[in-house]
């Protein structure tokens, strides 16, 4: 979409799309507001141990309330468009049933809000806040969850669908399977491959039945899916390794981007589990209906070397330490893994557009000087992934916008509120919010200039 928010001076094309990106339990607290219900997130968070400091999204960046606040921080960017995700439990409580009014109006005054600015509302429906009461059920190793999920969605279409012509399913799934249901870092904290098999089979079937909702809808708009898709490298040039990260890369990327271009699940993958996906006729079809964009959130890339299978390393590689600077995440900065990563996706699959719908850095807090947070850290970073993003438009990857992670400083799931990956600071007591210096780079950038 063009707009007269494009950069003009960093090489990038006039239509490319300049944005930022946060979430709803991130961002919103507001948990018992306005009817909202429970998630598995609220849940997660009492249970002791799972999260830093006992931290949990109750409050967040209190954004329930100061979004009219968060719209001006936006606009002061300059941004095109921005990334928000809907509180599944916030518009239907129990994950089935009647919507909540109350939640349904919230969110049609933000996007209200957005557009008499300017700025295009990019709506995710699934960002890991999964109603409570589906999450008693089993979750998303229930095919059932698939089913609601697409009512959810329909709910929103119907809602919102007049309005916001862009649309995202789920965000980072391999999050919602792995992390949930094996590695038990993310809510509901299982250490169960065979659930988080079943869930990624289920995620991609709600994925594909909400994308056909869409579609039978008659509303006009695109609808995506966003990935975190693997990024390993080679950690040398030992022909082992440069085939055990290749493997790596088609195998656990194409876990999502196979069925969803209707290429079936990846056989290796499964191989190497011994595993095979719950599907039943049909689902394949659905999983595959067509989509109009991938959104890609990039953060890092592992250096991988090759290494024997085993039970806990079915896919044949292990990870190696690198030289990179790295991130308060513990992760490498790599951004010519960004180019990498669109190349790759660009080259293997039949994407019509993809778009870096996360891309950020966590920092210990900067320097204040002149009652500004100098983040020159922050501020390299994107500095060098959105230069990588240059040169993978120049290769030919079919780019069409960036969205930075995030708005504001949020809760960062298990790690709670002590990695910040913010533009814009939140005052944990006063919730002020206060730009860094890299909310400034950001608002040049996207007014065409990057020194
Ligand atoms: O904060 C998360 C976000 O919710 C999903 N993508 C990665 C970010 C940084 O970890």
């Amino acid at each position: 979409m063009t707009n007269d928010r494009t950069a003009r001076g960093t090489g990038f094309p006039e239509d490319f799309l300049w944005g930022c990106a946060t979430s709803s339990y991130q961002i919103e607290g507001g948990a018992n507001a306005g009817g909202r219900g429970r998630s598995i997130w609220d849940a997660f968070c009492r249970e002791p141990g799972r999260v830093a400091l006992g931290q949990s999204g109750d409050v967040a960046c209190d954004s329930y309330r100061r979004w009219p606040e968060d719209v001006r921080l936006l606009a002061g960017l300059g941004v095109g468009a921005y990334r928000f995700s809907v509180a599944w439990p916030r518009v239907q409580p129990g994950g089935s049933g009647p919507a909540n009014q109350a939640g349904l109006d919230y969110y049609s005054a933000l996007v209200d809000a957005l557009l008499a600015e300017g700025i295009e509302p990019w709506v995710t429906l699934y960002h890991w806040d999964l109603p409570l009461a589906l999450g008693e059920r089993g979750g998303w190793t229930d095919r059932d969850t698939a089913y609601r999920f697409a009512d959810y969605a329909a709910l929103m279409y119907d809602s919102l669908g007049d309005r916001v012509s862009h649309w995202t399913t789920l965000n980072e799934p391999w999050c919602s399977a792995f992390l949930g249901y094996e590695y038990g870092e993310h809510a509901p904290g299982l250490h169960d491959r065979r659930a988080a098999l079943d869930a990624a089979h289920h995620l991609l079937l709600g994925h594909g039945l909400a994308v056909a909702a869409f579609r039978g809808s008659g509303l006009h708009g695109e609808i995506g899916l966003v990935i975190n898709p693997a990024t390993p490298r080679p950690a040398t040039r030992r022909e082992a390794d440069v085939q055990a990260a290749l493997r790596a890369s088609v195998e656990r990327t194409g876990l999502w981007l196979d069925p969803v271009y209707g290429r079936g699940y990846p056989e290796a993958y499964l191989a190497a589990r011994g595993a095979a996906m719950p599907e039943r006729p049909g689902d394949l079809e659905l999983i595959a209906s067509p989509i109009d964009f991938v959104g890609v959130n990039y953060y890092n890339e592992e250096a991988v070397v090759a290494a024997p299978p085993s039970a806990a390393r079915p896919d044949g590689y292990s990870t190696a330490p690198t030289a990179n600077a790295r991130t308060e995440m513990g992760w490498d900065v790599a951004p010519q893994g960004l180019r990498r990563v669109l190349g790759f996706i660009a080259e293997r699959w039949p994407v019509r557009a993809l778009y870096v719908t996360e891309n950020g850095a966590a920092y210990p807090d900067a320097e204040i000087r002149d009652g500004r947070a100098r983040d020159v850290d922050r501020i390299e970073y994107y500095r060098g992934h959105i230069s990588a993003c240059a040169d993978a438009i120049g290769d030919g990857a079919p780019l069409r916008g960036y969205f930075a992670w995030s708005l504001l400083d949020n809760f960062e799931w298990s790690h709670g509120y002590g990695k910040r990956f913010g533009l814009v600071s939140v005052d944990p007591m006063t919730m002020e919010r206060r730009p860094k210096d890299s909310y400034y780079f950001y608002r040049d950038v996207i007014a065409g200039y990057m020194e």
